[in-house]
């Protein structure tokens, strides 16, 4: 399903299988060091989503290649199975969008790896994320992100502002989406996660979110 013009949501996209693979390997990740943390914003305050980074660390508002802001760890390695998993992503998104949202496909000449970073946030109790954009990275190239777990409101805005026009939509544990093209710098946030929601096999209680990126770097 298309919701803007490079942006597309394929619901189920990973199955039972998928998922309970990826939630095992986001456990791995979430242990110190350089594991799991609790984000600090410039102005004092805190990300109620905790974050674990892979390849480069996100840091509020730039990349490095270790947890400048945690226990100053070297970052864990992106392995090379989440890359080609993006790959997939992307692909798969782009047949079920209109041809086109998402125009880019495909690694650059350069030889490097087309994703190399991997932010994965975790929702529990009463954890929200504001509207904001992603901009730290410099390449236009799609965002994937992949949800497990509980189900929330995810808030699609525009490019101007964090306020209205935005469209609300449902993510579930198992969902694709792929934001690209003119969608790559919208505001976007998740206003809610329903507890208790997540598919009862996956044994997880709150949610987690896998965003696939591009350093360009
Ligand atoms: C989440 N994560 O559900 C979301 C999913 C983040 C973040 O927002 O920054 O870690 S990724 C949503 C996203 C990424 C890039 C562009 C757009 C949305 N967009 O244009 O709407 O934890
Ligand atoms: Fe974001």
């Amino acid at each position: 399903t298309t919701i803007a013009p490079g942006a597309v949501h394929v619901p189920d996209w990973l199955d039972a299988r998928a998922q309970r693979e990826l939630l095992a390997a986001c456990r791995e990740w979430a242990v110190p060091p350089a594991g799991l943390r609790t984000v600090r914003t410039p102005g004092g305050g805190t990300m109620t989503a905790r974050q674990v980074c892979l390849g480069w660390h996100w840091y509020p508002y730039g990349y490095a290649r270790t947890v400048v802001d945690g226990d100053g760890t070297p970052v864990k390695p992106f392995p090379d199975w989440l890359g080609e998993l993006g790959r997939r992503a992307v692909r798969d998104a782009l047949e079920e969008g209109a041809p086109g949202t998402v125009p880019y496909d495909e690694a650059p000449a350069t030889g490097k790896p087309l994703y190399d970073i991997a932010l994965i946030n975790f929702y529990d109790g009463d954890a929200r994320m504001g509207m904001h954009r992603d901009s730290d990275e410099e390449s236009d190239a799609p965002v994937v992100s992949l949800s497990l777990g509980d189900s929330c409101v995810f808030r699609f805005g525009n490019t101007e502002s964090r306020a209205r026009p935005y469209t609300d939509v449902e993510l579930r544990s198992g969902d694709l989406f792929v934001f690209g093209g003119p969608s790559r710098l919208a505001y976007h946030g998740v206003p809610k996660v329903h507890p208790g929601t997540a598919p009862p096999e996956l044994g997880l209680a709150g949610r987690l979110n896998v965003t696939l990126r591009v350093s360009g770097r």
